[in-house]
């Protein structure tokens, strides 16, 4: 780390009032260039920390620019990891408020549930599915609070890899029972489509981004519990949305999710 605790303190001041009143700020790196991924991590613990402390709840984690169209579309190569809360899930069917938002763009996922918890570096595909319950289709909703949606690995790890909203929905399967690598996704946006893809995208098998997951938090002394709700990355390019926009995710035999930005 570089950062002392009173300037990462300072900094999750600055990213708290982005996120919670929708608008951009820097990036953080412009004004400490030595900032390092751990004093992004650091951000997110303090930020961690704030909601907790009024009134919100952990859920689960997710992972993030874990497929090549992601990576391109944002000029970062390395994944990141950012903490979901149950404020930020939104019902599927339901209506999406733009003015809590910056710029959206939607992802489609495969989120997974944990019935056993995940534990240490080096994991293997099969340990990973054998702690998982089900998984099941997930949009997420990411929104920069950086200008012009423009970032660098660090400032995107302090803003919380950009969570903003995730919707949870169609049906839930044992990951037994599929080939994990080859779910077929579209996304559809006022009935066009406007990406499509499989789930072999995200790190050839979306497994591997648990996998990277559970070493990240092993390196600091902690574990994905049972019960964690983890979301593996977008399989496409994340699609931008405006208001009166609506969306659908078709996920191949696991159904589809649908909402509205008003
Ligand atoms: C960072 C978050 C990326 C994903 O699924 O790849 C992410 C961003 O692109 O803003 O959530
Ligand atoms: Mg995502």
């Amino acid at each position: 780390m570089s950062l002392d605790a009173k300037t990462i303190s300072a900094l999750t001041d600055r990213v708290l009032h982005a996120q919670d009143h929708a608008h951009t700020i820097s990036k953080l790196t412009d004004e400490h260039p030595s900032m390092t991924v751990d004093d992004g991590y650091a951000v997110q613990d303090e930020l961690r920390r704030r909601w907790i402390a009024r009134g919100d709840r952990p859920v689960g984690v997710k992972a993030g620019l874990t497929s090549k169209a992601k990576m391109q579309q944002m000029g970062v190569d390395v994944p990141g990891f950012g903490i979901l809360m149950s404020s930020m899930a939104r019902p599927e069917n339901g209506l999406i408020e733009m003015d809590q938002l910056v710029h959206p763009r939607i992802e489609a996922e495969i989120a997974f549930v944990l019935k056993s918890e995940l534990k240490g570096k080096g994991l293997t595909i099969e340990q990973v599915i054998e702690a998982t319950d089900y998984i099941i289709p997930a949009v997420e909703v990411i929104d920069s609070r950086f200008e012009k949606f423009k970032f660098d690995l660090v400032s995107v790890i302090a803003d919380n890899c950009s969570s903003s909203r995730y919707v949870t929905g169609g049906r839930p399967l044992d990951p037994r029972k599929v080939d994990l690598r080859t779910i077929g996704v579209v996304i559809e946006k006022n009935g066009e489509i406007q990406a499509l893809g499989a789930s072999a995208a995200v790190l050839n098998h979306p497994a591997n981004a648990i996998i990277m997951l559970a070493d990240h938090l092993a390196a600091r002394g902690e574990s994905l519990p049972a019960g964690s709700y983890i979301m593996t990355g977008g399989i496409t390019e994340a699609i931008p949305v405006s208001r009166g926009d609506n969306v659908v995710a078709r996920f191949q035999d696991m159904g589809s999710i649908s909402f509205k930005f008003v």
